[in-house]
Order: structure tokens, then sequence, then C-alpha cells
């Protein structure tokens, strides 16, 4: 029996991932940025056991039933280790999220990148950082970033083999932090947002909008992040994450993932700034909105959003680090 356990971090996209070009290889449908997060930790083990009849699979402690959603998109991609490896054996999988704040942030991304890291490894494979960005990206498109650790670019590519991420280097990594406002409680999501991408990118009238968007958007990120500009890139991923809500709001039926205090964040978000600090607000497919900012104002930003009615806890993140295996130790010979 091999057992291997991997630590990754969740991200939160500046630049969105929003549709996809091929629902079977999870290619996306253009390029995605984001920031990896320190404080959103998944810590999956996977282990290969010959007795096992089938893959076993529990998340935050409970048994996946085998019909469930999760456990097939699971599977799925021990399927492609398996094939990698040339081999068959099951895997008991064990993944728990250590995230601050009560649930409504459980991330695919953290997930997928710590499975696709350990059942590699399990399976006696060493892939290199591009490889298992693309098998992190066949269990979840986001996934694919939360291999590297920082400032991570998503390319779009051509085909399967060019579709992963990449870290980019800013000198802005050092002070960058997100605040991360909660609101309603963390409850169960509305719509999940494989489904609501999908059906944004079929309905919406404005989803060609936010395809034309998205490279414009892209390079004024990246040039921001090579310049150092933190109100540039502010900028960008506030009215990137607008556009996106935008084309989903727009979708027939609507996509709505605001609530009353998702507003009020942004509102609140908006005269912290105008009183000169730094503070632009992002969110994901959810109600809950996460604020880019710096280590020197993150304090305030976050006692200024717990305040929020509706708002039911705020965290702040520094940037996390890649995807790494903990267990087994790598020896002192092999460590960076
Ligand atoms: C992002 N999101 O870029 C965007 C912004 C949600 C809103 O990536 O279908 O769970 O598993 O590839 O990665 C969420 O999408 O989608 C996501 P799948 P995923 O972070």
């Amino acid at each position: 029996m091999v057992a291997v356990t991997a630590r990754a971090c969740a991200n939160i996209a500046l630049v969105k991932y929003w549709g996809k070009r091929d629902a079977l290889l999870n290619l996306p449908a253009a390029g995605s940025l984001s920031l990896t997060l320190a404080a959103l930790i998944t810590e999956t083990t996977v282990e290969l056991d010959e007795s096992l009849p089938t893959d076993e699979i529990s998340l935050d402690g409970e048994l996946a039933p085998a019909s469930s959603a999760a456990a097939r998109r699971v599977v799925a991609v021990l399927d492609l280790v398996r094939a990698r490896a040339g081999a068959h054996t099951r895997a008991r999988v064990r993944s728990r999220n250590e995230f601050p704040t009560a649930t409504g942030l459980a991330s695919s991304a953290s997930g997928f990148a710590a499975l696709a890291l350990a059942a590699s490894r399990a399976a006696g494979l060493a892939l290199s950082a591009r490889e298992l960005s693309i098998l992190a990206r066949r269990g979840s498109g986001s996934a694919a970033r939360s291999v590297h650790g920082g400032f991570v670019r998503m390319r779009a590519g051509a085909a399967s083999e060019d579709a992963y991420a990449e870290p980019i280097e800013s000198p802005l990594l050092p002070q960058v932090r997100m605040v991360i406002a909660i609101v309603g409680g963390g409850a169960p999501k509305q719509h999940g947002s494989r489904d609501a991408m999908d059906h944004t990118a079929a309905t919406s009238p404005l989803y060609r909008a936010w395809l034309d968007l998205v490279p414009r958007d892209l390079a004024a990120a990246e040039h921001a992040l090579a310049a150092g500009d933190l109100a540039a890139l502010g900028a960008v991923a506030e009215a990137n994450a607008l556009a996106m809500h935008a084309s989903a709001l727009a979708a027939r039926p609507a996509v709505i993932y605001w609530q009353p205090a998702t507003l009020a964040v942004h509102a609140r978000v908006r005269g912290l700034r105008e009183c000169g600090l730094s503070a632009w607000a992002t969110m994901d497919a959810g109600p809950h909105v996460k604020v880019l900012t710096t280590a020197t104002d993150a304090p305030t930003i976050a006692m200024q959003l717990r305040d929020l009615d509706g708002v039911t806890a705020v965290a702040i993140s520094a940037p996390g680090p890649a995807a790494a295996v903990v267990a087994p130790e790598a020896p002192a010979a092999e460590r960076p």
C-alpha cells in the first residue's frame, strides 16, 4: 500500500474563468489570472490499496456515495492517473478543507490540485508542474491554477496539452492580501459554478462581450503585475468580476449570486477606497466578496466589513504557496 498526502491552497481569480470550449477535456474558453491564498488549504491523502474493489472517497470526514457527482469527478481524475501509470489499483481518498470561515467556500481548486498531486505520486508518477496543472484542470478548471503559488496565469491554449497554468512574478506579491467576507452564513449556493457558466455561455446575450473582454483584461492585469501597480491591478480585477456577473445576470433565466449584503460590501469597499485605502472587490460564483488589498490596509478593511449586516465571517489571507507533498517527507537531499 502506498499513501501520499498533499496540500494545496485555493485561489481567487482576478481575471475570471467563466465558460468552457470543451467539456470533456475541461478546456477553458479563455485564459484567467489568479492569486493563490495561504488561508484556504485542502489536504488530501491518496492510498492505493489492492484489496479495494472500488475507489473509496471521503470528503471532510463523510464518505461520498459512489453515485454522487463529487465522487464521480474524483474517480475520473484517479482513472486518468491509473491510465497514465498503467495501473488498476483502487484508491482510498481522504480530503479535508482547512478553511478559517464557516463553509460556503469549499474549493474545487484546492481539492483537485491536492488530489492530482497526491494521486500521481501515489501511483509512482513524477509529473512536471505543467503536467500536474493539466491533470488538475481535468478535475476542475480553477484547480490548474492552484498547482502554483502566488500570482498565476492560466493559458487557454490551442489544445489540451497547452491549457495549463504557470506562475507570474510580480513585485506586488509580498504586500498583497485578500480580505474574504462571507455573506449569508455560507449557505449552499443555488447555482453550481459549472452549470452556471455553461448556462451563461449558452443563453446570455452578453457572453460574447465577456469573451471579447477577457484578453484585454488579462493584458492589463499582467502589465499591472509587471509594473507593481496595485491600483491598476485592483481596478481590472473589480471590473472583470462585475463583467462576469453581468453576463450571468443576463442569462435566461438569470444566474443571480448577489444578496443585499453583497451590495453593501461593494459599497463599503468603494467608500474605503475614496478614503484612500487600497481596496478592490471581486466575487466568484457565490454571494461572498473578496477584497484585494495590502498588508497595511487589510486589518482596517476586515474590521469595516465585519460591521455590516449579513456579513457572517471575515478572514484575511496572505498569498499561498504551490501545491506540495507533505507525507511521506522527501529525503533531505531532494528538498528545495
Ligand atoms: C474562477 N470560477 O476563475 C471562476 C470565477 C468561478 C467564478 O473557476 O467546471 O469550479 O470545475 O472547471 O473551476 C469555478 O469554476 O469549474 C471558477 P469547473 P470551476 O475562479
